[in-house]
C-alpha cells in the first residue's frame, strides 16, 4: 500500500483586496497555517508523499519572508514533497521559484519540477509524471507525453499537473491550460493529481482536483479539502477519501426584507456566525426605522466578531413609518425639517425620502444613547421646567 496526500492551489502570498487591509493579512496568514497543519496531518497519518499540484503561491513577486514562512510551514512532515508550478507561480526564468532556489529556500526533500519530467521515487517504486506550466497560459495540453513515458516494470504511475480537464467543467470551456479528460486512461495513470479547480472534485476513478486547502472564494464548490490517495498494487483503483482542513468557512447570502419576521431571520443568522466566518451579505428590500436600528446593530456585533463581513446594501432601503417619525418627538426646527421632507413634490420625493431617513435614524440613535431614551433637546427642557 502507498499512502499519498494530494493539495493543490494554496495561492500563498494572495491578498484579497476585498477585504480590511487586517482581514486580509489575517486571511493570508491563514493560508500559511493551513499548510502547517496539512504537514502535521501528513506526518502523523504517515504519508508516503505530499504531491502538490501547483498554484503554491500566489504570484510571481512574493516577499522573501513569506517565501520562506511557506518553507518553514512544510517542516512537520520532513518529505518526500513533490511539487509542481501552476498558473499563478510558473516556472518563469526570474519568478518566484528561481528566486527561491537562488536563495536556497528549498528543503532538502523537496522534489520539485520546474520543467516537464518523471519524478522518481526508488523506495515508493513510484513514478511521478511532472507537468509544470512554465508559462502563465498555454494551449497545449501539458500532460500529451505522459502517454508514452516508460517506467520500471511493477512501478507506480501517478501524474502531477495543472489545468483544466476539457469537456467536464462548463466554467472551463474554452480555458487555457487544457487537459485530456481521458488521460489517466491513455497514461495507464494509477493517479492523475490535479490542481487549479478550487474545489474537491472526483473527474473519473483516478483523476481527482484536491481544490485549495484554505477557501479564497464565496464559490460553494467544496473548498478546504485534501486529499488521502491509497494506491496498492500497479492498476489497482485508488482509494481516493477527503479530509477538511481549512480554518475559515467562506459563505455568501442574499436577505430580502418585506416583513419584520425577516429582520429576526438575518439577525439570527448573524448570530450564529463564528470566528473563523467569512461572510458576504447582500441585502434588499425596505425596512422601517426600529428594524433598521435592530439590523445595524447586529451587523456591528457580528463584524466585531466574524473574521471578515461584506455588506453590500445598495439594494436595501429604509422607510420610516408615521409612527416611527411621531416617536423621535422632533419638535421646532427639527420638526419643521421633517415636516418640509414629508411634504416634498413628487420630483423630490426620492431625495427627500433618503434624507428623511438618514436624518430620523440618526435621531432615534442619538435616543437610544440617552439613558431615558429621549432627545436631548426635550431632556434640557425637563430639566429646565423642573428647575
Ligand atoms: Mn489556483
Amino acid at each position: 500500500m502507498t499512502l499519498l496526500l494530494h493539495t493543490a492551489d494554496w495561492q500563498i502570498g494572495r491578498t484579497d483586496a476585498r477585504f480590511a487591509a487586517e482581514d486580509a493579512a489575517a486571511l493570508a496568514e491563514a493560508r500559511i497555517a493551513t499548510v502547517e497543519r496539512l504537514a502535521r496531518r501528513a506526518a502523523e497519518r504517515g504519508a508516503d508523499a505530499v504531491l502538490v499540484a501547483g498554484d503554491v503561491f500566489d504570484a510571481q513577486a512574493i516577499s522573501p519572508r513569506t517565501m520562506r514562512r511557506l518553507f518553514n510551514a512544510l517542516a512537520p512532515y520532513p518529505g518526500p514533497w513533490v511539487m509542481i508550478p501552476g498558473n499563478h507561480d510558473a516556472a518563469l526564468a526570474d519568478g518566484v521559484w528561481a528566486q527561491a532556489q537562488r536563495q536556497g529556500l528549498l528543503p532538502p526533500k523537496l522534489h520539485l519540477a520546474l520543467q516537464p519530467r518523471v519524478v522518481e521515487l526508488p523506495e515508493l517504486q513510484l513514478a511521478v509524471f511532472a507537468a509544470p506550466l512554465t508559462q502563465r497560459h498555454t494551449y497545449d495540453d501539458t500532460t500529451a507525453w505522459f502517454d508514452a513515458a516508460t517506467t520500471p516494470p511493477g512501478w507506480l504511475r501517478v501524474g502531477l499537473a495543472h489545468g483544466a480537464v476539457q469537456g467536464l467543467l462548463p466554467e472551463a470551456a474554452d480555458a487555457p491550460n487544457p487537459i485530456a479528460a481521458d488521460r489517466a486512461a491513455r497514461a495507464r495513470l494509477d493517479y492523475l493529481a490535479l490542481g487549479d479547480w478550487h474545489g474537491a472534485r472526483q473527474i473519473d476513478a483516478r483523476t481527482w482536483y484536491a481544490g485549495t486547502p484554505e477557501p479564497d472564494r464565496f464559490k460553494g464548490n467544496d473548498p478546504g479539502q485534501m486529499l488521502w490517495v491509497t494506491l496498492g498494487a500497479p492498476g489497482e483503483m485508488p482509494q481516493v477519501e477527503r479530509e477538511a482542513i481549512a480554518r475559515h468557512r467562506w459563505r455568501e447570502e442574499t436577505l430580502a426584507f418585506a416583513m419584520a419576521s425577516d429582520t429576526d431571520a438575518a439577525i439570527a443568522l448573524l448570530q450564529a456566525c463564528g470566528a473563523d466566518e467569512v461572510l458576504r451579505l447582500e441585502l434588499s428590500g425596505q425596512l422601517d426605522l426600529a428594524a433598521h436600528l435592530r439590523l445595524q446593530r447586529a451587523l456591528q456585533d457580528a463584524e466585531a466578531r466574524l473574521r471578515a463581513l461584506l455588506v453590500d446594501a445598495s439594494g436595501l432601503r429604509l422607510a420610516p413609518t408615521e409612527e416611527d417619525l411621531a416617536a423621535l418627538q422632533a419638535d421646532g426646527y427639527l420638526g419643521a425639517v421633517i415636516a418640509e421632507l414629508r411634504a416634498a413634490p413628487p420630483e423630490r420625493s426620492r431625495t427627500a425620502q433618503e434624507a428623511l431617513a438618514i436624518l430620523a435614524a440618526l435621531l432615534a440613535e442619538q435616543r437610544d444613547a440617552q439613558p431615558d431614551g429621549a432627545l436631548p433637546a426635550t431632556r434640557d427642557k425637563a430639566a429646565g421646567a423642573a428647575a
